[in-house]
């Protein structure tokens, strides 16, 4: 993909607007920040909150993801800024922590490799500061979650996103072809998808991790979940982030993890599914076709 259609790309789903995607996403063990007018397709115990649009916005509910004048560069770590503006045309000072954090940050570079999950932290101006880990090269997209009151005045939890460019020579990776498992750290992780995922409808997706052909039943909580699963599309990066509906109940998660999905495109999604284990937090990289 050259780096003039990518970016068409990226803009022509954007203007395809906010509904395509409404995996669920559990925000919060408390339900207490359940959004309203969301569109709910699950009745699933467990899934409360909704992720509504695709994330390929940089605005929703009069909250806009305004990036700083940081300049990025490859190869090394680097911090980068960014502000939430409010429907007031102010920057957003009061967020509600989801997950345990204030704010969620993930990058992807356009060919779904360099996956990172950060979590940036916020000067009283609310500026936020994250620290990068080294970029290469490419088209990348910056996305941010948190929770915070939107135009109505009512708290949302959106997903917003901007493209972001690091120069350089470029140089795009194939996707891995999809896959019912992976490897990551010695830990065997695998998608069951039972009769295979359907475009538009909600359905059971397991994810089970196993290690040395035995089942790994002591997953850790993290960021009070026993596993983050995000997903982004192989072409215009729309992107969905969720936990299992499994509940919470000390350092024994596991082996079986149960999600709640609703992947309203057809095509390839690459999978980022991070796990802790003894205090070490896992990424396994998978490729399901729905
Ligand atoms: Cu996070």
């Amino acid at each position: 993909m050259n780096a003039s259609l990518s970016t068409f790309k990226l803009v022509a789903a954007a203007l395809a607007s906010a509904s395509l995607l409404t995996l669920s996403a559990c925000g919060n063990s408390e339900p207490t920040t359940s959004m309203p007018g969301m569109n709910m397709t699950t009745t699933m115990p467990g899934a409360h909150d909704m992720a509504t649009g695709d994330g390929l916005s940089d605005t929703e509910y009069g909250l806009t993801f305004k990036p700083g004048d940081v300049v990025l560069t490859s190869g090394k770590p680097q911090t980068w800024t960014f502000q939430v503006i409010g429907p007031d045309g102010k920057p957003v000072t009061r967020f509600t922590p989801e997950q345990t954090k204030l704010m969620h940050f993930y990058a992807v570079r356009d060919d779904l490799t360099g996956y990172q999950h950060l979590h940036p932290t916020r000067a009283a101006d609310g500026t936020w500061t994250v620290d990068l880990a080294s970029l290469d090269p490419g088209n990348h997209r910056f996305y941010i979650q948190f929770t915070a009151d939107g135009t109505d005045g009512r708290p949302v939890t959106p997903i917003l996103s901007v493209p972001v460019t690091v120069p350089g020579d470029y140089v795009h990776a194939p996707l891995p072809a999809a896959s019912p498992s992976t490897v990551a750290d010695g830990y065997t992780v695998t998608l069951d998808t039972g009769s295979g995922m359907m475009a538009g409808h909600g359905m059971p997706l397991t994810v089970t991790i196993t290690k040395d052909g035995q089942p790994v039943s002591n997953l850790q909580p993290y960021l009070e979940s026993y596993a983050h699963l995000t997903a982004i599309h192989e072409r215009d990066l729309a992107i969905a982030h969720l936990h299992p509906e499994n509940p919470v109940t000390g350092n024994s998660g596991g082996p079986e993890l149960d999600f709640a999905a609703n992947f309203p495109k057809a095509g390839n999604w690459r999978l980022f599914i991070q796990f802790q284990v003894d205090g070490v937090l896992h990424t396994a990289a998978i490729t399901m076709t729905v």
